[in-house]
């Protein structure tokens, strides 16, 4: 296809005019056309057997510049654009990003579906079109208040098809209609993201922020992802939407077994399915009811066909994110279900009395992640120590059960979108330096080594980092009306809030910091900037008030004359993957501080090492493997290791109050949240409540890693001033970041798991 060509045609078609006379939205509607003819020009990848990704979120971001990426033609574009003074980066501004997961577990899935379709997979991902998604975040009076995210326009990458199924619930029947999404790879193919919704969809029931009648589930069912469930109305809610996403999925994946003519004895052979956190498990069940019920399958002959074709991945430890449902609410929402979920939970406990392996409890409640063990082939990790906690502590008694099931999977990142869209000067250099070979082999990184005492190419990769701290200098200034210093050190921590990630400890650090400069007279030698984002569940009290905590901060800090020329404080509003797209190129630390044993595997520390950023982090999840690869010499290291705190927990002998008695430093940071300064900014309940919760509870040990940190972090604000050995640590965290391309953690799910052929 001609892309000059067909871009003026369009633009005449679209708005009878050609593109040098178009507004920028106008441009952008004139490119997603162009793009989507593009893609509808690619083969669409196939295969005897096929991956279903089912996943409740997919974070996949705005679309434009990875798909022209991915199509190859995003340079042409670009020059096309440049002669009216235009940019891709500038017209995707008015691209809206889907509003389709939350974090971590999310943009995995989108990252995935990148990798999947590049290495020419045949895949693809399942879930649910939610009409206004994850909140969207504002700041009034520092504290967080959610809003709808209103993200779907008519023209957009979502493409209405003829599929659709009836969904039967316990109380009403509902229809769905199956939306697609594109995935094109990499130089490759096309494979597809199925998005599905309920017909009976009205918007109209949201009031006031995100507040809807949760029982009216005809109308809201695909409104918002992970509504409030704080009372049961909200729980049964979830419930309606798992049910609706995997019944669906169920569907699809058997009208496509009989479109392709082969036989549903064969299931096995012809598709796989990967359960993304137990959000999908009900597809294990609901599999069995329909082969039994429908199909003509005895139970013996449903159970094993749908276990050798269930596979899932467990993305945390954390008791709370670990899904189970009471029975009665399945009752409720599901009855044809708990027949079946009753069955697979006797036939464990026929040959099996240990009650830590059953899957319904004495209280009468589904473990679903124990039935995805029970009834899938592989159960994976998402890190090297985090399976090893699965096997040896939170899943042993399964591990002994199955040990041949176990599998770790160390998570990765679309080096497309996290290296070539998001950061084209590093991108420019590497091209330049060590050839574009990496593009497709991330482990060519690795002859960036060569030149790790090459003066020119050093300070050109500190040049980068300059430029790119300028653009964010101006684009937080743009969003936010911050002014940020380029000269400063960029410290970034963006992730959800959540306590065992301790931005908590992050902000007891600068309180530590402004309390040095304000009362002790000691200026850092080069000015900080510390930067946030992350958004609290609703729900999530303690969250909030961190949140809240951190904004007070800001406040005072950026406004005190005194302080503010050393140090700076700003939470960015509506974090999401559009900012992670600015923040990340233009980070020099990167925070990565969750309590060792909790973070599964993390991945903003991925995408920031690959970024030339430096890690300053716990031994935690993927840091660990990080460290390994770059070495003691260029990672910042701290705190408690996972061993340790596995022993606090199980001996239940941590106590902060002994470690704020016992340090000065952690008593004075600790007080300053209840003290007068930040009593005069902020909200009295939301700081004492804080304040409580640190000092006589504090679950996740801020104050046992806290002097640790600081000690840490000073070091490493004290080597920065050692501009060679920084700039050495940035080129080597890039050249050892070619493990983290989740090209090669899909290949590995492919060997291991998949084997799509
Ligand atoms: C979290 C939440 C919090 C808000 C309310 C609703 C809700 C529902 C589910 C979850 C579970 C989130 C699980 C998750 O995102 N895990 C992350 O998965 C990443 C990819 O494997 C991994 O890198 C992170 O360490 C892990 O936290």
């Amino acid at each position: 296809m001609n892309i000059r060509e067909n871009l003026d045609s369009l633009a005449r078609k679209l708005y009878g005019r050609p593109v040098n006379q178009l507004t920028d939205a106008e441009t952008y509607h004139v490119l997603l056309q162009l793009t989507k003819d593009l893609m509808a020009e690619k083969q669409a990848i196939a295969g005897s057997r096929k991956l279903y990704y089912i996943s409740a979120e997919f974070l996949i971001g705005k679309l434009l510049s990875n798909n022209l990426i991915n199509l190859g033609v995003y340079d042409e574009v670009e020059d096309i654009l440049k002669e009216s003074g235009k940019s891709v980066a500038k017209i995707e501004e008015d691209e809206p990003e889907p509003s389709l997961g939350n974090g971590g577990l999310g943009r995995l899935a989108a990252c995935f579906l990148d990798s999947i379709a590049t290495l020419g997979l045949n895949g693809c991902g399942v879930g649910l079109l939610y009409h206004f998604g994850l909140f969207k975040q504002v700041f009034n009076d520092r504290l967080q208040c959610a809003e709808k995210n209103d993200w779907i326009e008519n023209e957009s990458w979502l493409r209405k098809t003829d599929v659709g199924f009836d969904v039967k619930f316990g109380d009403r029947t509902v229809h769905s209609t199956m939306y697609d999404i594109d995935v094109v790879g990499y130089e490759n193919g096309i494979d597809k993201l199925h998005l599905f919704d309920v017909d009976s969809l009205d918007e109209g029931l949201v009031r006031d922020g995100i507040n809807f009648d949760k029982t009216a589930v005809d109308k809201n069912l695909t409104l918002f992802l992970y509504p409030d469930d704080s009372d049961e109305a909200g729980n049964l809610l979830r419930i309606y939407q798992e049910y609706f996403m995997v019944s669906n999925a169920a569907r699809l994946i058997i009208k496509d077994v009989k479109d392709k003519g082969y036989s549903l004895r064969d299931l096995d052979k012809h598709a796989v399915i990967q359960i993304n956190d137990t959000h999908p498990s009900m597809v294990i069940p609901e599999l069995i009811r329909i082969l039994t019920q429908e199909e003509g399958f005895t139970m013996d002959d449903a159970v094993s066909l749908v276990s050798r074709t269930c596979a899932y991945t467990n993305h945390t430890i954390l008791a709370e994110a670990l899904e189970t449902w009471p029975l009665s609410y399945l009752e409720k929402v599901v009855p044809v279900l708990v027949p079946i979920i009753k069955e697979l939970d006797n036939r464990i406990k026929r040959y099996n009395r240990d009650p830590k392996v059953s899957i319904i409890d004495e209280q009468g409640r589904v473990h679903m992640a124990y039935m995805d063990i029970h009834y899938g082939f592989s159960i994976n990790g998402v890190a090297a120590i985090h399976t090893d906690i699965l096997k040896n502590t939170e899943l042993n008694a399964f591990y002994k059960l199955y040990p041949d099931h176990f599998n770790n999977k160390t998570n990765g990142i679309t080096f497309r979108r996290w290296l070539l869209s998001c950061d084209r000067p590093l991108a420019a250099l590497l091209d330049k330096t060590i050839g574009t070979g990496y593009r497709k082999d991330a482990m060519e990184l690795k002859k960036l080594l060569d030149y790790v005492n090459d003066e020119n190419v050093l300070n050109e990769l500190e040049n980068v980092k300059k430029q790119n701290k300028r653009a964010l200098v101006d684009y937080v200034k743009k969003t936010e009306g911050v002014d940020l210093d380029p000269e400063s050190i960029f410290d970034i921590q963006v992730k959800r809030l959540h306590e065992y990630k301790r931005q908590q400890m992050n902000a007891l650090y600068i309180i530590h910091k402004y309390l040095e400069i304000k009362h002790g007279g000691k200026k850092p030698a080069r000015p900080i900037t510390c930067i946030f984002g992350a958004k609290a569940a609703p729900a999530y009290v303690i969250a909030r008030d961190i949140i809240h905590l951190i904004l007070v901060l800001q406040q005072i800090i950026n406004n005190d004359p005194e302080v503010s020329p050393y140090l700076k404080v700003v939470m960015v509003t509506n974090y999401n993957v559009s900012y992670a797209e600015k923040l990340i190129p233009a980070c020099d630390i990167s925070e990565q501080i969750s309590l060792a044993s909790k973070e599964a595997s993390g991945t903003s520390n991925m995408k920031f090492m690959l970024n030339g950023a430096v890690t300053l982090g716990t031994d935690d999840g993927a840091n660990v493997e990080i460290h390994q690869f770059v070495g003691d010499d260029n990672i910042y290291i701290f705190g408690a290791k996972s061993d340790e705190v596995i022993g606090h927990y199980a001996k239940a002998d941590y106590v902060s109050r002994d470690f704020y008695n016992n340090s000065p430093v952690i008593k004075e940071a600790v007080d300053f949240i209840v003290g007068p300064e930040a009593m005069a900014v902020g909200h009295k309940e939301n700081l004492e409540r804080l304040y409580h919760e640190l000092l006589n509870k504090d679950w996740f040990m801020t104050l046992l890693d806290l002097e640790d940190y600081i000690k840490t972090k000073d070091k490493m604000l004290a080597d920065f001033e050692d501009r060679e050995k920084w700039k050495k640590m940035m080129l080597v965290n890039i050249a050892n970041a070619g493990f983290f391309s989740s090209d090669r953690t899909i290949e590995q799910y492919n060997h291991d798991i998949w084997n799509l052929r």
